[in-house]
């Protein structure tokens, strides 16, 4: 949109006079951040109002991505970027003697997601927008987000995420749009006057979901699509009837807290709960949303793509159902037929804890109605498959088996399309996890490599980058992300290389501020920033990092004069808060941390930082500083990977396995610019096979690695009595479930190689900028524009190859 400084100077003085009756010397940073916000979506309302308004004239086709997490980062900048006012904002607000990233960081960060899923949800909202898709988000607005992890005496605590606090500015409460959740009683089928059935319920739990929408800016394209959460409140009637305060609680919990978990189904009813809760609500809108454009069901499909992010959201397949038979009179058939094509679900792990089940007990009592669908579902896909594939396949596949509700295998039998999110994961998926499943729906599987969302990680983070790249290439990457790959031009470009350097020691210079403020240590901003950020996770393995560090660390105290480039460790990772042994490795890099940063001896050559409370506004500050990208995971058991593109396209080298999408950004970027190592997935498997493993030979057979892992329980890293000695005997005495010993001496063999290299910093930034160049490929734009073209069936905006 057009506006000029003085234009909106006036308007956010005009803000802060409404909102605040006081003028611009008497504000807070957050109210200053409140009124640009409430700028920003009246200057956005139009496009929101207009994007609706065209979908509903032209009768577009709409997908609606649900998923039970979204992390869409902080919004105020965002926004501004995309619709094109990001630079008007800043000069303007200057001349107001304000600082906007100062302001911007005023903004909650809205922590609805563990991490990877939640993330890749809101990347992929942000691309629909971009590219002119109907696209809607479906989730839980959840009234308090991921926990916030601080650090005390080095172990992990967690403060609740009370992120609604102070309200929150991008959301509209539509109360007009509330629809009813139906949870336990009884249910029973009445035979009708005309000889259908009609479903009856009596003494139900009813809950009432109010819907919360954030208008989802495209980049400069005048389009605003809607994410929609769901809140769960008290039925209207309660205030008649006077419901106990027992059952007001059970509502309330609905949508109280987000699932710390992100790798194991706990079971709990509540979890279930929170499931149906916004699949049912959520369906009902959209089909109530059809039915006042249409007569009657039959077009549904050429209509509406759901869009299952994970088994999370796998009732949908159920509840559309009960709707289209029980309120819409559809026969069995016809609506099973109409689900089918309306559904796709994408799968993020082989990892079979995560494999979500529900003990049919449970079920049965908190979903009754969903349940004899389920069951009929089962019955259905018996009597269909037996013949074909045989009894046994077909018990290893069926809805209900094992007196549970097998999710994955429903959003399977449910869906025309089932993904993984990198070919290694997608090709596990047919072969391992979902195998059986396969034989009966091979023309189900495809592969969708995940995707970043390129404006946030580039253009919004590393605004230094960005400009850098304009300056060689024009601005057309930041719409056509293909478009990165003519930097390759550069590739002997001394100036240009040079100034990737001085771009770099910027972000590291950002970073290492915080890093000074946060934590008080000093680092040097010519030193390598070696990164790892995700969850804490044993088969993420950020202990075989922990191991370099402390190889590093007894190379300097044995050999002072050897000279090495420094090295800046840099971590971020949540562990679930129940998750025992991912908690004690916090508390060992916390320890080793101290030792290390504290010994006279080693100065400023190795520093540990390990920055609490890792989330999607921290990403933003640690990605644009990083030299090395630690994607270290376990061959065979991360399904993608997403921060791999992030620290790619900002120019960081991967010290990588040949796992989950790792495998594609050394294929894309080459070999020579990335650091690979390791078992591959299939020596992994060959592992398992023979039963072979013996993680004590290692130890016994290499003595750097047998010191390396000694000082676990030697005292050399105090503090970690108990800790040390539990992860050491994960090790030798469970048999290091997930290869940390073999992968030893490959990984620290690539390690030297980067101290190494990193010398000829020339060398270096070819291999940083290759990275950058073949980044373009893991936008999430071409991502989304896949799933456009394959499985929903919409049009998009053209991107370039
Ligand atoms: C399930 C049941 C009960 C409680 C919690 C959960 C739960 C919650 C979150 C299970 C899994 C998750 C999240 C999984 C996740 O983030 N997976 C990651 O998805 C990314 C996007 O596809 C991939 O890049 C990662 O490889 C994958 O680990």
């Amino acid at each position: 949109m057009k506006l000029t400084q003085a234009q909106f100077k006036q308007d956010f003085l005009a803000e802060i006079k409404t909102l605040y009756a006081t003028d611009l010397s008497d504000t807070s940073k957050f109210g200053q951040f409140l009124a640009l916000g409430h700028l920003v979506r009246r200057y956005d309302g139009p496009n929101w109002t207009h994007t609706s308004d065209q979908y509903r004239e032209q009768d577009r086709k709409q997908v609606y991505y649900f998923s039970i997490e979204f992390l869409p980062g902080r919004l105020l900048k965002s926004n501004l970027l995309n619709l094109g006012l990001l630079d008007t904002v800043r000069q303007g607000l200057k001349d107001l003697g304000l600082d906007f990233d100062e302001i911007s960081t005023a903004e909650p960060d809205p922590g609805l997601g563990n991490g990877g899923l939640g993330r890749l949800a809101a990347c992929y909202m942000d691309s629909m927008a971009s590219l002119g898709i109907a696209g809607n988000g479906n989730g839980i607005r959840y009234r308090y987000g991921l926990f916030k992890q601080v650090f005390m005496d080095g172990y992990q605590v967690e403060l609740p995420d009370d992120w609604l606090r102070n309200g929150n500015v991008w959301e509209i409460r539509r109360e007009n749009k509330a629809c009813l959740v139906r949870f336990g009683g009884n249910v029973w089928m009445a035979p009708q006057p005309d000889g259908s059935l009609k479903a009856m319920y009596e003494n139900t739990d009813d809950v009432w979901a109010v819907p919360y929408d954030t208008g989802l800016v495209g980049y400069r394209n005048d389009v605003t699509n809607t994410l929609r959460l769901w809140s769960a409140e008290l039925p209207p009637s309660a205030d008649k009837t006077g419901f106990s305060q027992a059952r007001r609680d059970r509502i309330d919990e609905i949508t109280q807290v987000l699932y710390p978990d992100d790798s194991n189904s706990a079971g709990q009813a509540l979890r279930l709960r929170q499931e149906y809760f916004f699949s049912s609500a959520g369906v009902q809108s959209i089909v109530r949303h059809y039915g006042l454009r249409h007569q009657g069901v039959k077009a549904l499909a050429k209509k509406v793509a759901i869009h299952i992010n994970d088994t999370h959201p796998t009732l949908v397949i159920p509840e559309l159902m009960r709707l289209l038979m029980d309120e819409h009179h559809c026969s069995w058939e016809v609506a099973w037929a109409l689900t089918t094509q309306v559904m796709s679900y994408t799968n993020h792990t082989i990892m079979q804890e995560a494999l979500e089940t529900w003990p049919i007990d449970m079920f049965k009592g908190l979903l009754p109605r969903i349940y004899q669908i389920v069951v009929e579902i089962d019955r259905r896909y018996r009597e269909a498959q037996t013949p074909i594939f045989g009894e046994d396949l077909v018990n290893r596949t069926a809805p209900l088996g094992n007196g549970q509700v097998r999710m994955a295998f429903l959003a399977v039998i449910g869906s025309h399309s089932v993904n993984g999110v990198a070919p290694l994961h997608t090709q596990l998926l047919k072969e391992d996890v979902l195998r059986d499943l396969y034989q009966v729906y091979p023309e189900r599987f495809n592969n969708k490599t995940n995707g970043i969302a390129t404006r946030r990680w580039q253009q919004l983070a590393n605004e230094p980058l960005s400009s850098l790249i304009d300056s060689k290439i024009g601005p057309t990457w930041r719409r056509q992300p293909n478009q990165l790959k003519t930097l390759t031009a550069y590739q002997s470009d001394a100036k240009f290389l040079k100034q990737l350097t001085a771009v770099k020691t910027t972000n590291k210079a950002a970073l290492g501020a915080y890093i000074k403020s946060e934590l008080g240590i000093t680092v040097r901003t010519d030193a390598i920033f070696d990164v790892q950020i995700k969850r804490l996770h044993a088969y993420k393995r950020q202990l075989l990092h922990v191991f370099e560090i402390i190889r590093e660390y007894l190379a300097i105290k044995d050999e002072p004069k050897t000279v090495t480039p420094p090295r800046v460790h840099i971590f971020g990772a949540k562990a679930a808060p129940s998750y025992h042994y991912a908690k004690s490795i916090i508390k060992l890099i916390n320890a080793l941390a101290d030792l290390v940063n504290h010994d006279p001896a080693i100065g400023d050559r190795l520093k540990v930082a390990f920055i609490p409370n890792y989330g999607v506004s921290l990403g933003e500050l640690i990605i644009p500083a990083a030299d090395v990208s630690e994607q270290i995971s376990t061959a065979s058991k991360e399904a993608s990977g997403t921060s791999n593109m992030k620290l790619m396209a900002n120019g960081a080298v991967s010290l990588a396995t040949l796992d989950g999408a790792n495998i594609d950004i050394i294929e894309a970027a080459g070999e020579v610019n990335e650091y690979s190592f390791g078992l591959t997935a299939k020596a992994v498997y060959g592992y398992y096979e023979r039963g072979d493993y013996h993680a004590a030979d290692f130890y016994k057979s290499n003595p750097e690695l047998k010191r390396v892992l000694d000082t676990l329980i030697d005292g050399t890293i105090p503090g970690i009595s108990t800790e040390g000695q539990e992860i050491y005997d994960s090790l030798l005495r469970y048999n290091d479930e997930f290869f940390v010993l073999a992968d030893y001496e490959s990984y620290v063999q690539q390690q030297k190689q980067i101290s190494h290299d990193f010398q000829n910093q020339k060398l270096w930034q070819q291999k940083a900028l290759a990275n950058i160049a073949a980044s373009g490929v893991f936008s999430a734009d071409l991502a989304v524009a896949r799933y456009s073209d394959d499985i929903w069936q919409v049009p998009h905006t053209k991107l370039l190859n």
